[in-house]
């Protein structure tokens, strides 16, 4: 299926018309939603991705064919970003998992190498509360070991359980790992054929 940009919001006025299902993808700043997205679809440059922290200050729109939306949203967490602009992404992305009736479920994308942070667990139980199902996600394992990683999802399985969240997929934008896992997570819910 084509996947294409669709468009960029800033305000609540933009988000295209929820005609279709939609997948979001958050987390924190630079954890590499954008990246994961352009993995998942297999192009290099759709989401546009920064080792600079912040980069990505809208609601960005994809459409996959006619079946459906992914959407990257801004990240959390970073401090380098002025308090009043963290202010209205964090009000424009509330108004978006409250009010966009077509969202399906929320990716929500953590490092392997670091334990959840209170904005995940934040993230996690305030999607929990509003009836939204998340899929976890633990990216960049290709920068651990094999053992590392074993340890890792362990350790963040453990305290996921512990609130009662789902065990998380493992993902690499760099390799492709845990890419059909993920499609598959995300045909389960939307119920498409890829
Ligand atoms: N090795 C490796 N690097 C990754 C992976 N995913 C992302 N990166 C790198 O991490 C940095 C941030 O990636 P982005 O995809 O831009 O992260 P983001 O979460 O979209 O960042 P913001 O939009 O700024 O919040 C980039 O330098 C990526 O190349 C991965 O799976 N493996
Ligand atoms: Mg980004």
């Amino acid at each position: 299926m084509e996947v294409s940009f669709f468009k960029s919001a800033t305000l609540p006025e933009q988000f295209p018309p929820a005609d279709r299902p939609e997948i979001a993808f958050a987390g924190r700043s630079n954890v590499g939603k954008s990246s994961l997205i352009n993995r998942l679809v297999n192009s290099r440059k759709l989401a546009r991705t920064s080792s600079t922290p912040g980069r990505t200050r809208s609601i960005n729109f994809f459409s996959v064919g006619k079946a459906l939306y992914l959407t990257d949203l801004p990240g959390y967490g970073y401090a380098g970003v002025p308090l009043n602009v963290r202010r209205d992404w964090k009000k424009l992305v509330e108004t978006y998992l409250k009010k966009r009736i077509n969202l399906k479920a929320v990716v929500v994308i953590m490092d392997i190498r670091r334990k959840p942070g209170q904005g995940d667990l934040d993230l996690l139980n305030w999607l929990k509360a509003f009836q939204i199902k998340s899929i976890i996600v633990l990216t960049k394992v290709d920068k651990l070991s094999k053992s590392g990683v074993n340890r890792q999802i362990d350790l963040i399985s453990n305290q996921l359980l512990k609130e009662s969240f789902d065990q998380p997929i493992t993902f690499s934008a760099k390799t492709g790992q845990g890419r059909q896992a993920l499609w598959k997570r995300i045909n389960e819910i939307v119920k498409l054929v890829e």
